[in-house]
C-alpha cells in the first residue's frame, strides 16, 4: 500500500491516517487510546481526507475504519469534553461533525464503513451514514447520547429509522443498549460480517467489484438514494443548534461527569414536567 504524503490542504495528519491502494482510499481514525473517539481536530482531518479522496481521480471507493482491534469509533471524545467543556481546538474554531456527516453523503463515490470493534455514539452515526457497512464479528453497535448528555438527531435518528425501522431506531436511542454484529446484520444495519482477520480483504473484494463498474452510474445512484432523505439535513441543523444549547446544561454535564468518573449518571433531578 502506498502511503500518501500530506498536501497543502491537510498538511499534518495527527488523528487520521490516509492511504490509497489500487483505487480504494483507506481513511483510518487513529486514536486507539481513546477508542478512536473524535475530537475537533479529528473531524477536521476526516473532512480533509474525504475531500482528498473526492478529488483524486485514482480513487473510486472510500473505506472509513478505525485503528486497532477495539473500536471503529466511539463518538465524541468524552475525556476532552470533561477536561475543556468542548471537543478541543479546530482549524476554524468550529466542531464540524455536521459537515462531516454531509460530506460522507455528498462524496460521489461509494463509502464503506469497515467496523473493526465498537461503533458507538457519534461513531455509530458515522457507520450508519456510510453507503455500506462490513463488520468484524466482534463489533458492537449502539447509541449512548442520553447516557452521556448528548443526542444526534437529523440523520442520526431519521436516517437510522430508514435503515432499521422506527421501532428499532427508537429502541436503539431510548435504551442505549449494545448490539452484536449478527443482530446488526439481521436488522439491516450491516451488509456483511466476517472475522476480524478477514475484514480488510473483504472490504477490498467489495471495493474491487464496485471499481469494475461505471463511476458515473454509481454517482447518479448515490445521489438518487440521498435525495430521498436530504430533508434530514435541515432537521440535523436544527438539532445541532439544540445540542449546543443543551451541552452546557447541568443535565448534560451530569452525563459527561458520570462517564469521566466511571459511574452511572443520576438524571432524576431533571425529570420535571415540560409543556410542549
Ligand atoms: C465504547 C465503550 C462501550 C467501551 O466500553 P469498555 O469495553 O468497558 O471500555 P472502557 O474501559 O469504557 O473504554 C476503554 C478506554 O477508552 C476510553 N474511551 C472509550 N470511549 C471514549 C470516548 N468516547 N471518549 C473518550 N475516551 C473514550 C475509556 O475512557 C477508556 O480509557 P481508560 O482506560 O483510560 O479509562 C465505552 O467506553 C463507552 O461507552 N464509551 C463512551 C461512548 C460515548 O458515550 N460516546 C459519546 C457519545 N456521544 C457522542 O458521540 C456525541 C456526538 C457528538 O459528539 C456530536 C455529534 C454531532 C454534532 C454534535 C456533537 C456534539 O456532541 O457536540
Amino acid at each position: 500500500m502506498e502511503e500518501q504524503r500530506p498536501t497543502r490542504s491537510d498538511a499534518v495528519l495527527e488523528d487520521v491516517a490516509y492511504a490509497v491502494e489500487e483505487g480504494l482510499a483507506w481513511i483510518t481514525i487513529s486514536r486507539p487510546e481513546r477508542y478512536n473517539a473524535f475530537r475537533a481536530r479529528t473531524v477536521d482531518e476526516l473532512i480533509a481526507c474525504f475531500k482528498r479522496a473526492w478529488a483524486d481521480p485514482q480513487v473510486g471507493v472510500i473505506c472509513l475504519t478505525g485503528a486497532g482491534e477495539k473500536a471503529f469509533c466511539t463518538g465524541g471524545d468524552q475525556k476532552q469534553r470533561a477536561q475543556s467543556g468542548d471537543y478541543g481546538q479546530s482549524a476554524y474554531g468550529l466542531f464540524e461533525v455536521e459537515q462531516l456527516h454531509r460530506l460522507i453523503r455528498a462524496v460521489p463515490k461509494p463509502v464503506i464503513a469497515a467496523v473493526n470493534g465498537y461503533a458507538i455514539g457519534g461513531g455509530h452515526v458515522l457507520h450508519v451514514l456510510c453507503d455500506l457497512t462490513i463488520a468484524a464479528d466482534h463489533a458492537r453497535f449502539g447509541q449512548t447520547g442520553p447516557r452521556v448528555g448528548s443526542f444526534d438527531a437529523g440523520f442520526g435518528t431519521g436516517y437510522l429509522a430508514r435503515v432499521v425501522g422506527e421501532k428499532r431506531a427508537r429502541e436503539i436511542w431510548f435504551l442505549c443498549r449494545q448490539y452484536d454484529a449478527s443482530t446488526a446484520q439481521a436488522w439491516g444495519l450491516v451488509n456483511a460480517v466476517v472475522p476480524l482477520a478477514e475484514l480488510r480483504a473483504e472490504v477490498r473484494r467489495w471495493a474491487a467489484e464496485m471499481l469494475a463498474l461505471s463511476p458515473t452510474a454509481l454517482r447518479f445512484l448515490k445521489q438518487s438514494f440521498n435525495a430521498d432523505t436530504e430533508h434530514l439535513a435541515g432537521v440535523g441543523s436544527l438539532a445541532f443548534t439544540g445540542l449546543h444549547q443543551f451541552e452546557g446544561s447541568p443535565e448534560a454535564e451530569e452525563g459527561v461527569a458520570a462517564f469521566a468518573e466511571k459511574r452511572a449518571p443520576d438524571f432524576s433531578a431533571f425529570r420535571a414536567a415540560v409543556s410542549v
